[in-house]
Formats: structure tokens, C-alpha cells, sequence
């Protein structure tokens, strides 16, 4: 198949799938067009039948806006004609399906058989939409507009139908992890440069917006620290991590606390941690939890999210409600202190990490619905 894929190409959830199933299908023989305003955040490997074509915005004095949605509709439209793409697989809503609508429809005359759209929702474009109103119709409109929706959990496919209140079907292809990149091996990370011996080390991945609750992770940590000899590694980057700063000093942590910013191979560094924490006020799935699993690190998460599809409660890790920071970090010093529990726990994380979410398993979901939709 030849198959168009637009993300977000920055760091972050929607654009790490969109590259990994990118290289995924490219290895499998497909021919691949990402196209974007950047180079894809881990797209940093070459592979013959993949492409990246950028998407270049125009500055004129009227413009106090760049109109970047119109110069990307336009660009898929014209990779589409050139390369004969059968279809757009665009990864969230906003603007991205709208603009795939649009140049399907710039090419109805010169493509005998345009290409067919397929629209990845991965979650905060609905949320994006509980802050921002204006977005409903047009959300809902591109959303419905597509030949194929898929979403990256049941959470988020019957979150989607409600708030939208589409009776279309939502396919649920969760998110995948290449298991030979994210496992736990001792070898791969260097665990001295981080903590001591007898230091347990925490870490968190995220890009520190407010959906992350960064103050939940400082807080959690603190109680851990109080009761255990432990490290902090906090990585990414985003707008709470000033926040995360001053409450990290406030609290007296500063030496306990290694930030490492925007890291593209986390894989290096997950193996080193004992436990992972995700306390966020909403998670469509949570892929930074699925990495760490796979790396053999027990995740504390939030109940009543997405991730509920990822933990396993009480075999690799806990859930509990947002915003209860002290029953997180009781369950987190409870388990560090139980060495067997832990290793228990550990091991679960990898194996449950890969036989459930195996890329080799998932990507074969994607390439089905693809076939599904082309043959519709
Ligand atoms: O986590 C983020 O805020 C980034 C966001 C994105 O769209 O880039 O991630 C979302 O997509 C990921 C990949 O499907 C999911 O694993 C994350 O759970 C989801 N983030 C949220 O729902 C907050």
C-alpha cells in the first residue's frame, strides 16, 4: 500500500505512534509519506521506501496567522497525486483530519480514486475540545468524514461516541511497543550515573502540560523520599516544569530530583527505574506507561483513565483516583520495600508489556482496517 501519514512531529504520544507505525510499515514493504511541518520526533532512521516531505508556511504581512492547515491539505494533495497514495492515515483530529477532508477534495478531479482517510484519535484532541468549544463542529465534522476512526483505547473510542455522539464505528488499536527496543536489561542503561546502591529510583516521562498533574509526581515522590532512600528522574519537557521547579526546591528535593529534558531514546533510560509514575488527570491510553512496563518498571497510575487498559491492578502495578498522592505513595513504599513483591512485579511489567501490546500484533491491527477500509 502506499500510505500518507500526517502528525504532530514534536514530542509526544500521537506522533511517537504515527513515526513507529510509520517504520513499522515501511519494513513490512509498504511505501510511506510523512508529511508534516518537521522531521518526526523519532524518526531518526533511514529506510528506502519511507519519505518525509515538509510542509513550508508562508509569511506574508497579512497574514498575522500563517495559514499552515490550508499549506498542509495542499501538500497532501499533492504528494497524494505524485505518489498515488491510497490512503491518509492522519493521527489526531485537529487539524489534521480537516485538512485530509480538504484535499481529498482538491484531488476528486485528477485521482480516479482519491485517497481514503483514515483518522487516529489519541485523546486530548477531545479534550482539546471540552476547553475549546469552537472545535466541536468542525472536530465532529472531519471525525465523521473519514472512511476509517480508530482510537488508542475502549476509554477514549466510548468517550469519543458520547461526546460526539457518533454511532459510527471507532475501531480500538491501542497503542504498541517494539520489545526489542523498550526491555529490561541492566546493560542497556547505566544506573550509577543516576542513583546510588542502595537508592530506589522513580521516574517520570511526560511533556509537563497540566493533564500531567507534575505537582502529583513532586508530591508522591516527597512521601516516597521521606520514608526511603530515593532519586527522581524527571524526563521532557513542557510548561509545568517551572512549576515543577519551584515546588521541587520549596519541598527541599533539589538534590534528589535529575532532570534530563527531551530525550528521544527513553529506552536507555527506563531500565534504570524501579517504579514509574503516571498520576494524570486524564490518559486516553498512556504510552509512556506501556514504555516503562516494557522495560520491567512497575507504573503507579490513575483509575478512571485509559490507562486501566494498560496496568494490571496488583500484578505490575497500582491504580488509584486522581489527586490521591498519599495512597500512590503508600502503595509505591509498600511495594519498594517488599524486594520479592518488586521483582514480582518487574517481571510481570515486561511480560505483560509485550505479549499485549507486541508491535508485530498491533501494526497487523492497523494494516487490517487499512484493507477493511480500501476494499469498503
Ligand atoms: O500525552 C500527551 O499529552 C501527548 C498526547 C498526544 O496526542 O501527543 O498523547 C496522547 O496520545 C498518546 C498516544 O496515543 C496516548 O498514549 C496518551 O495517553 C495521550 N495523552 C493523553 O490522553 C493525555
Amino acid at each position: 500500500m502506499k500510505i500518507g501519514i500526517t502528525c504532530y512531529p514534536v514530542a509526544g504520544g500521537s506522533g511517537i505512534v504515527a513515526t513507529e507505525l510509520g517504520q513499522q510499515l515501511a519494513q513490512r514493504g509498504h511505501e510511506v509519506h510523512f508529511v508534516s511541518y518537521a522531521l518526526p520526533f523519532r524518526l531518526d532512521r533511514y529506510q528506502a521506501s519511507l519519505m518525509y516531505h515538509g510542509v513550508e508556511t508562508t509569511a506574508y504581512p497579512l497574514f498575522k496567522y500563517p495559514p499552515y492547515t490550508l499549506t498542509l491539505a495542499a501538500k497532501m494533495a499533492d504528494v497524494a497525486r505524485n505518489f498515488e497514495l491510497d490512503l491518509f492515515h492522519v493521527h489526531y483530529a485537529i487539524p489534521h483530519a480537516a485538512c485530509a477532508f480538504l484535499a481529498k477534495q482538491l484531488l476528486t478531479d485528477t485521482m480516479e480514486r482519491p485517497p481514503k482517510i483514515i483518522t487516529t484519535l489519541h485523546g486530548t484532541d477531545i479534550t482539546l475540545v471540552g476547553s475549546d468549544p469552537s472545535f466541536y463542529d468542525i472536530a465532529r465534522f472531519s471525525i465523521l468524514a473519514s472512511d476509517g476512526i480508530t482510537a488508542v483505547s475502549k476509554y477514549l473510542a466510548d468517550e469519543t461516541a458520547e461526546v460526539f455522539k457518533i454511532d459510527k464505528e471507532i475501531r480500538v488499536i491501542h497503542n504498541f511497543i517494539d520489545g526489542d527496543r523498550f526491555k529490561p536489561s541492566t546493560t542497556q542503561c547505566c544506573r550509577s550515573e543516576f542513583a546510588a546502591e542502595d537508592e530506589f529510583l522513580i521516574a517520570h516521562v511526560s511533556n509537563f502540560r497540566p493533564v500531567k498533574r507534575t505537582l502529583d509526581v513532586i508530591d508522591i515522590f516527597g512521601k516516597i523520599a521521606a520514608e526511603l532512600p530515593a532519586k527522581l528522574l524527571l524526563v521532557g519537557e513542557g510548561p509545568d516544569m517551572i512549576l515543577a521547579r519551584r515546588q521541587i526546591k520549596r519541598k527541599n528535593l533539589t538534590d534528589r530530583v535529575i532532570f534530563l529534558g527531551n530525550q528521544s531514546r527513553v529506552e536507555a533510560i527506563l531500565p534504570c527505574a524501579d517504579l514509574f509514575l503516571i498520576p494524570s488527570e486524564e490518559e486516553s491510553f498512556g504510552l509512556a506507561a506501556l514504555e516503562a512496563l516494557s522495560c520491567g518498571v512497575p507504573v503507579i497510575g490513575t483509575a478512571g483513565t485509559g490507562l486501566v487498559e494498560v496496568i494490571e491492578d496488583f500484578k505490575n502495578g497500582f491504580l488509584l483516583p486522581v489527586g490521591d498522592t498519599a495512597s500512590m505513595a503508600r502503595a509505591a513504599v509498600a511495594l519498594l520495600r517488599d524486594p520479592q513483591r518488586l521483582a514480582a512485579f518487574k517481571l510481570d511489567a515486561a511480560r505483560s508489556a509485550r505479549e499485549r501490546f507486541a508491535s508485530d500484533k498491533i501494526v497487523t491491527q492497523y494494516e487490517q482496517h487499512y484493507r477493511e477500509v480500501l476494499d469498503a
